[in-house]
């Protein structure tokens, strides 16, 4: 299918992939196994400048914007899913900055994050606050001109070994969602500590981490925006990122069915490649007819977030939930049709269908999605009253 991408889009999506096949492949299966955070491979995506896609160029990056970051994440997922979401999770971090940060927050921040010198990190689950996001309990008490922050976020990505962190606190419990407050935290800052790396089904490359604040002492110039606008960041940096997990749901769906389909010519039962027979060709129509239709509704979705003009919640819910689902329903069958070959770790399908699963999670899971969409077609409604 033709996406009709510039010069600039097609080049981002080739050095991608030349990067992910020649540097991700060769190390993902150990990557998985031994749960390795992948810096090596953050430092080649910063030397070939793909960190930066979406942010300014004034700021050390490429200019470009949630399409660009999509090509790259979903090339990068294709071939891991746990790089794909660290390369991601950055752009998580970093997009409260670029949207609510003053200039200076800009300046200071998102040029380390560009380059790739530095990763950053989104602060906003807790353990008792995962769908319901307004019932965080993380404190930030107000003394002078500094806030201090007590409480514990669960499952950060990047947690640990990102260097920036926007992290989401109630100034003031009474408010409820009205008073939560946006915070750029870094990593060293005396009473920010960090608890252990989890161990996970899939992305398992990738970091989760506690991020675990006893009276860190934070000036109040490190807000982003206005105090109590905290859970306003949150949902649209949300609106934002969802079309990058689609993205990585779309590039492991791919990357699955790339695999199954090598396989299914070079599979020999009943004397013939498995890929003649008619219930497999069928598996495979369904399979990349899923995948082309969830990506092109992250790329228009990304597109219509790029334009910066439409109210985009609706949209990017439908892309992560329409594309997670797809992944998890492709990498299923991929495994299915590589059979016995399929549940062993010699071939890579078992470990994109253990990828795929976390996409109907997180940044919201499935039936919070489900709810975003349910209640954009209700205001929808109402508004055309
Ligand atoms: N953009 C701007 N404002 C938004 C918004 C959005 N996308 N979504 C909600 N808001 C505003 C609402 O308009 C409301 O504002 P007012 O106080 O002025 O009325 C406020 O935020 C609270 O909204 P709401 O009442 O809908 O909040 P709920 O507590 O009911 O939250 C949802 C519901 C589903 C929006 C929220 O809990 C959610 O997204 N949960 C999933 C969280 C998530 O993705 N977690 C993963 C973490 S990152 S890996």
């Amino acid at each position: 299918m033709d996406y009709l991408f510039t010069e600039e889009q097609k080049m981002i999506k080739d050095l991608a992939r030349k990067i992910s096949e020649e540097k991700v492949k060769p190390v993902r299966a150990e990557l998985d196994e031994t749960g390795t955070f992948p810096w090596e491979l953050m430092k080649e995506f910063g030397k070939a400048d793909l960190c930066g896609l979406y942010i300014p160029e004034k700021f050390g990056g490429f200019g470009g914007g949630c399409l660009e970051f999509c090509l790259a994440t979903e090339e990068v997922s294709r071939i891991c899913g746990g790089v794909g979401v660290t390369f991601a999770a950055s752009a998580l971090g970093a997009f409260p900055i670029l949207m609510f940060g003053t200039e200076e927050q800009k300046m200071k921040y998102l040029p380390d994050i560009a380059s790739g010198k530095k990763l950053a990190a989104f602060g906003l689950t807790e353990a008792n606050a995962g769908s319901d996001a307004g019932g965080i309990q993380t404190t930030a008490k107000k003394d002078g001109d500094y806030f201090i922050l007590n409480g514990t976020k669960q499952w950060i990505t990047n947690g640990g070994e990102a260097e920036t962190y926007t992290v989401i606190a109630m100034t003031d419990k009474s408010k409820g969602t009205r008073g939560a407050t946006a915070f750029i935290l870094e990593k060293g800052m005396k009473g920010f500590d960090f608890g252990k790396k989890e161990n996970k089904m899939g992305i398992r490359c990738s970091a989760t981490r506690e991020l675990v604040f006893q009276d860190c002492k934070v000036h109040k110039s490190q807000i982003l925006g206005k105090e109590g606008m905290g859970f306003i960041v949150a949902m649209k940096t949300l609106d934002r990122t969802r079309p990058g997990i689609g993205a990585q749901a779309v590039g492991i769906a791919q990357g699955a069915l790339d695999e199954a389909l090598a396989y299914s010519k070079t599979r020999i039962q009943f004397g013939k490649p498995i890929s003649s027979f008619q219930g497999v060709q069928h598996m495979f129509a369904d399979m990349a007819t899923q995948v082309e239709a969830a990506r092109a509704l992250v790329y228009a979705t990304a597109r219509t977030v790029d334009t910066g003009t439409a109210d985009i919640s609706r949209d990017s819910a439908m892309c992560k939930l329409f594309a997670s689902d797809v992944a998890m329903k492709v990498t299923t069958d991929a495994v299915q049709i590589l059979a016995g070959y399929g549940y062993m770790k010699e071939y890579p399908v078992e470990k994109m269908m253990r990828d795929a699963k976390i996409t109907q999670i997180y940044e919201g899971t499935n039936q919070i999605q489900r709810n975003v969409i349910a209640l954009g077609l209700i205001k929808e409604l109402a508004a055309k009253k």
